[in-house]
């Protein structure tokens, strides 16, 4: 049996890593295959898999496609994997958050860049999916074939596996189509929430907070968050 999900690499080297790391004369045939996933001419979309910063990610964060659409996970930095929410995944055993239907995917680790999985979405619904290393860092992603649907859209996102910023609804996915790392939902006065840029200050966080305990009249420093230093 054929299975959903292309695999496919740059070089020799990472052809050897993926044989290594998935095993099996019958899945070394699969490999030798070209990149054919995509069925009934649809669109192909990319989604990226990096490493940055210290941060772990898919970019975009979520997507909108059509049956019949192809999504190509490449590579960019670091190691990982486009695994979908499914028990029969490694290092997950939780709800199923993928539409009832479908078939679940697992691109396995990639150990280079430049190396890439495909999958081709025919049910309708929500897809969440993960990196198998960076899950509970909160690399993950959502994808929403057509409509809204099925248990991703119904259950809550894992607090455990919450992405920087926030995994988007399903619909702010098909009302947007593709929605860039990290999603910041804007708020009524159209801009992030406050803990967002709190999170963008760290980076200058000393002269941040050296700026807002700077006392104007006094000339002074303080520390406002112990009591008696008013
Ligand atoms: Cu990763």
């Amino acid at each position: 049996m054929v299975q959903n999900g292309t695999k496919r690499s740059t070089g020799a080297r990472s052809r050897r890593g993926f044989l290594r790391t998935v095993g099996g004369v019958t899945v070394g045939a699969l490999a030798a295959t070209p990149a054919t996933a995509q069925s009934g001419g649809g669109t192909t979309h990319t989604i990226s898999m990096l490493t940055e910063g210290g941060s772990y990610y898919f970019d975009p964060i979520g997507l909108h496609v059509e049956p019949g659409d192809t999504v190509e996970w490449v590579n960019e930095s670091g190691q990982h994997s486009a695994t979908s929410y499914t028990s029969d995944n490694p290092r997950y055993d939780g709800d199923r958050r993928i539409p009832s239907g479908a078939e679940s995917w697992n691109s396995g680790v990639f150990e280079e860049s430049g190396a890439t999985f495909s999958y081709t979405f025919e049910e309708t619904g929500t897809y969440d999916y993960y990196c198998i290393p960076h899950r509970t860092l909160g690399m993950v992603g959502r994808i929403v074939c057509g409509s809204p649907g099925g248990p991703a859209a119904e259950n809550e996102f894992p607090e455990s596996d919450s992405p920087q910023g926030t995994m988007p609804s399903s619909e702010t996915i098909v009302e947007e189509g593709s929605l860039e790392w990290p999603y910041v939902p804007t708020t009524d006065h159209g801009g992030p929430p406050l803990l967002f840029w709190g999170g963008v200050g760290a980076l200058g966080a000393t002269s941040a907070y050296l700026f807002t305990v700077y006392d104007r009249a006094s000339g002074r420093y303080s520390t406002p968050d112990l009591p008696g230093n008013e």
